[in-house]
């Protein structure tokens, strides 16, 4: 981390945990209120441009070459099939197309296929993210000059707990993919996931490291574990409803102008939770019927939902 000091110590962010449920989720509303419309979310739509076989092990994922899980190994999609799905998610209300690949890295002789997708899909009015694992800085800085507007990259959790998460790469090696794409000029998108087995204080580490960057992410994804079959975390217990509500309002308070995105695990949330989650100041979803390999909450269900709660979407 930069030496400047910190904005908020671990000290305070666990404060906040501490603090009675009510008096959490109302300082975390009237942050959100003066920083945000509280009745408007923004919804991105997912799409896995390259699926399975990646020679990483993180333990939650279903794309690992090391688990034997049900997904299917496709290759590098062409630009026509990524710019008809664009299409699709524009037509159902996404403002964000976001693509991801199961690699360990971005490899040099696919930059320029990439960068055809940003272009085409930027010209159909859609802001472009891309998650394709690690980057070199003129990697970055190319993708910037495509007109590239997101990069996410996500810490998932602490630093210490991060090591039993996966092997194969450090939490060094991320930061230093994510200073490149900061200092590239590309808006930030980072965040975790609850349910690896990691405890409170891990979430408030992880907060802790997010919320004092030199520039605070531009998109914070806070995804519940989504658990798969063959991976050595299917069988991880439940996050608390409460801890997962509390980590969204911790994150709206210490990042207040920060897009608190309530991502992955909609699907196995009731809409009662998911309100609270907005309440506390979670401000986008990933919205589309499939997340990369993975079921999301229906565009029929969270219509309805939106509807009811008198959300808008931009
Ligand atoms: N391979 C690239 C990488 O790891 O950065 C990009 C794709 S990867 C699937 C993107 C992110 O999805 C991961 O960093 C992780 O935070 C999240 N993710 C993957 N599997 C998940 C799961 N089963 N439940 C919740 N989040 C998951
Ligand atoms: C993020 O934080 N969550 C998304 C996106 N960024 C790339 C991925 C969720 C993946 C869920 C499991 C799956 O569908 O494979
Ligand atoms: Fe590969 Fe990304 Fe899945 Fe890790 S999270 S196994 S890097 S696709």
């Amino acid at each position: 981390m930069n030496k400047k000091t910190a904005k908020w110590s671990l000290e305070d962010i666990e404060a906040l945990y501490h603090l009675p449920f009510n008096d959490l989720i109302y300082k975390a509303q009237t942050i959100h209120r003066e920083n945000h419309d509280p009745n408007k979310i923004q919804v991105s739509t997912l799409m896995s441009i390259k699926t399975g076989g990646c020679p990483e092990d993180c333990k939650y994922c279903s794309q690992s070459i090391k688990y034997n899980t049900n997904v299917e190994i496709e290759k590098l999609l062409s630009v026509d099939d990524v710019v008809a799905q664009a299409k699709a998610a524009k037509d159902s209300g996404a403002s964000r197309f976001c693509m991801g690949a199961a690699w360990r890295n971005l490899n040099d002789s696919n930059l320029s296929k990439i960068k055809d997708m940003v272009k085409a899909v930027k010209s159909l009015n859609l802001e472009t993210c891309l998650t394709l694992g690690m980057l070199k800085k003129e990697q970055a800085e190319s993708l910037k000059e495509c007109g590239l507007d997101y990069y996410n990259h996500n810490l998932d959790s602490s630093e210490e707990y991060y090591s039993k998460v996966v092997s194969t790469r450090t939490y060094r090696d991320r930061l230093n993919t994510l200073s490149y794409v900061r200092d590239a000029g590309i808006k930030v998108c980072t965040g975790g996931i609850l349910g690896l087995g990691e405890e409170n204080i891990d979430r408030l580490k992880l907060i802790e490291v997010l919320c004092n960057m030199e520039e605070q992410p531009e998109s914070v994804p806070m995804n519940k574990l989504v658990k798969i079959e063959g991976t050595p975390y299917s069988d991880n217990e439940n996050v608390d409803n409460f801890d997962f509500i509390k980590v969204i309002a911790i994150a709206r308070i210490t990042m207040p102008k920060t897009y608190v995105r309530l991502s992955a695990g909609r699907d196995t949330m009731n809409d009662e939770m998911q309100a609270l989650c907005f309440f506390a100041g979670a401000n986008s979803i990933f919205y589309g019927d499939e997340l990369l390999t993975t079921k999301n909450s229906s565009i029929n269900h969270d219509k309805n939902l939106l509807d009811k709660l008198r959300i808008k979407t931009i």
